[in-house]
């Protein structure tokens, strides 16, 4: 597997290199929207130690990850109204993993509303 680049794009955004919208921020995880959102309120959670995707992290670390996205999956079904949330995570080009520092999707859904590709 290819090492971590720190010059990737949500690194840039962790240090404040590159402009967000945020979400929630603490002491082990950052989430800010999507720039491409498939649904209003996609959402990003990443962790801020340094780590390519589920293959280069520490159990310990993946879950703050977690338990971040718990917490924005809450927040996000009361602020978007919406039926139901879609939670995502890609690892390596093979798993659909574009930007190379891991992060899950959290996508509130509506009934009826389909997602964009
Ligand atoms: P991935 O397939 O899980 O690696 O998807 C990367 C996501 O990062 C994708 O949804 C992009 O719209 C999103 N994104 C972003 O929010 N800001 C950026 O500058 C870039 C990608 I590049």
């Amino acid at each position: 597997m290819t090492a971590y680049d720190t010059n990737n794009i949500f690194a840039k955004i962790l240090r404040g290199e590159l402009p967000c919208y945020k979400v929630y921020e603490d002491e082990h995880v950052f989430a800010f929207l999507d720039i491409m959102p498939r649904v209003p309120g996609h959402t990003l959670v990443i962790p801020k130690t340094a780590a390519r995707n589920i293959l280069d992290i520490r159990p310990d670390d993946f879950a703050h990850v977690a338990r971040g996205a718990h917490k924005i999956a809450a927040a996000a079904m009361k602020a978007f109204e919406a039926d139901g949330i879609t939670v995502q995570q890609f690892n390596e080009p093979a798993g659909g993993q574009v930007v190379f520092h891991l992060h899950m999707h959290v996508m509130p859904r509506r009934d009826g509303v389909a997602m964009l590709p």
